[in-house]
């Protein structure tokens, strides 16, 4: 009983029952090697500090776009980062940082454990968004979630001068026609696509 009630008190403090934020992948561009990671904080404060997971990319940089402070990224995909001033985390929904990855190691990438404070250091309730999955649509190279022009001439650099040490491209991508081989088959099977739609 005891405990319990210590419970009652204290979790009011760790969580902000007014505050929460949806945490999401937008856009992404896999030829750049670039993915939008998105922010909608519903308020009423501002966000002063986040921390999260990022899986499934080789990260290279993070460029903070709402704001100019430093954002610390580690092998393992930790992410963190805070602003002197909370308000340049402000309410709204839009673009929180830029994504650079040099590989991708995972056709899913995924968010995990986030935790973000107000600006007295309470949590919010973080809503996280859906993993992307770069398998998930046939013939997409720049994993927009589109197939159109920009992938052939994509898939076309990739057949004639493949990068080294550069992105890598998925089977599940380039073998569009499924029989094993990337080849001219699967460019004009993507170009059908493009013409049905
Ligand atoms: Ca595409
Ligand atoms: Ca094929």
């Amino acid at each position: 009983m005891r405990s319990f009630l210590i419970g009652i008190f204290i979790f009011p403090l760790l969580f902000s029952q007014d505050q929460e934020v949806d945490l999401y992948i937008g856009d992404i561009d896999r030829f750049a090697g670039i993915m939008e990671i998105r922010l909608n904080n519903y308020g009423p404060d501002d966000i002063c500090g986040f921390q999260f997971i990022l899986d499934g990319l080789e990260i290279t940089a993070i460029e903070g776009i709402s704001y100019s402070q430093p954002v610390s990224f580690t092998d393992d995909g930790q992410i963190l980062g805070f602003s002197m001033m909370c308000g340049d985390i402000p309410v709204g929904d839009y673009p929180l940082m830029e994504v650079s990855f040099a590989d991708v190691p995972n056709p899913l990438v995924c968010m995990s454990e986030p935790v973000f404070a107000d600006e007295s250091g309470i949590s919010v309730l973080v809503n996280l968004g859906p993993c992307h999955d770069f398998c998930s649509v046939p013939g997409d190279m720049n994993g927009d979630g589109m197939v159109n022009v920009l992938d052939i001439v994509g898939f076309v650099t990739l057949l004639i001068d493949p990068p080294i040490g550069g992105n890598a491209y998925f089977i599940c991508d380039q073998d569009v026609n499924q029989d094993g081989s990337v080849d001219i088959l699967d460019i004009v099977v993507i170009v059908s696509i493009i013409l049905a739609e």
